[in-house]
């Protein structure tokens, strides 16, 4: 038996991963628009007393400055409306636009709405505003999830705002300038207890240089790279643009790992570690783990990335 991309999804059965974030995130979107913003908010300002979000850079914001400008000029109502439009997907030019940007540039810009509101530039959210019962459940959820957990189920809500007239995940996006590759020079290598496959050390390495190119190149034409709670991207052209638009920044610390020959000249490998993202830096390191299924070649046919249920599951490398 040869692999698919379909079986090949299911090496390494035993992995837990973070159910909290998918089960939180349907209950978020069940909340109404106004209780979706309150609860943002809050779990917003809350995080923000431990952990520090670091300013988007200016050539990213760049993309969504006008936009940006436009609702700043706006009356408290009218910018509460937008905010509302966003949350509830309605199809106007603000939430088409929105739609358009890559997560990062979502990001930035729900970003520098929070700092025109705390500074009263923007409709704040009122003070003393109770939140209702469900949004308080939903709020105490994301309370009880760990910090890499907490900013992942921030994230996914905040992008799937706004109406995108093309199929979810469709890549048509306005793309962020992609910083270049770091200088041989400067390059750090790392090491993976248990794990010396140089497939498996290229990739992490390349990636942390943000050489998408030279990661890429390690997989099969055909190969396919699944993030956390999504479908597989399949194929080096779909890796690519993935990888510029979602990898920038990114840095991975792969601690252990375990490599083992399956059927046909194939290897799977599992790696876990911690992943930081350039908005939070070394403040919150997410528990991660890579799936690798390597053809007899070497390259990459496929790799899964998971965010962990729990720190346990960073000691979890049972092959079954
Ligand atoms: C303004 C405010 C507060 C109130 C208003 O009412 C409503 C909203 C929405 C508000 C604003 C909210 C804001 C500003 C939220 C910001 C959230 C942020 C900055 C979240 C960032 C999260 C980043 C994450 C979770 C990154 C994860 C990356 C991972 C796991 C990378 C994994 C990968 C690896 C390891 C690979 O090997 C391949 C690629 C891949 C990317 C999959």
């Amino acid at each position: 038996m040869s692999f698919t991309i379909q079986s090949a999804q299911g090496i390494f059965p035993g992995t837990l991963i973070a159910d909290v974030v998918p089960t939180v995130v349907e209950s978020f979107s069940q909340l109404n628009a106004e209780d979706q913003l309150a609860l943002l908010w809050f779990a917003y300002t809350e995080m923000g007393r431990s952990i520090t979000v670091a300013a988007p850079g200016a050539a990213n914001m760049i993309l969504a400055q006008g936009l940006l400008e436009q609702i700043k000029q706006m009356p408290f109502e009218a910018q509460t409306q937008v905010m509302y439009d966003l949350a509830n997907r309605a199809d106007t030019p603000i939430c088409r636009s929105y739609a358009s940007f890559t997560v990062n540039i979502k990001l930035g810009f729900w970003y520098q709405l929070g700092e025109w509101m705390a500074q009263g530039i923007v409709a704040p959210i009122p003070e003393g505003y109770k939140l209702s019962s469900k949004a308080a459940d939903v709020l105490q959820a994301i309370r009880n999830a760990d910090s890499g957990q907490q900013i992942t189920i921030l994230r996914n809500t905040v992008i799937s705002m706004g109406f995108d007239p093309n199929a979810p995940g469709s890549y048509k996006k306005v793309s962020e300038p992609v910083s270049p590759p770091t200088a041989p020079a400067f390059r750090t290598k790392v090491t993976i207890e248990g794990v010396n496959n140089p497939t498996v050390l290229g990739y992490i390495n390349n990636m942390n240089a943000n050489d998408f190119d030279a990661a890429v190149s390690l997989f099969t034409s055909e190969g396919a790279l699944q993030p956390p709670f999504e479908r597989p991207i399949i194929g080096q052209d779909a890796i690519r643009a993935y990888m510029r638009e979602e990898c920038q920044g990114l840095k991975m610390i792969p601690e252990r790992g375990i490599s083992e020959p399956v059927e046909d000249g194939y290897t799977q490998v599992k790696v876990t570690g911690k992943v930081q993202t350039p908005w939070f830096g070394a403040s919150v390191g997410m528990n991660i783990a890579w799936r690798f299924l390597l053809d007899p070649q070497g390259k990459i046919f496929f790799v899964g990335i998971d965010l962990l249920a729990s720190p346990k599951e960073l000691l979890n490398l049972v092959r079954k």
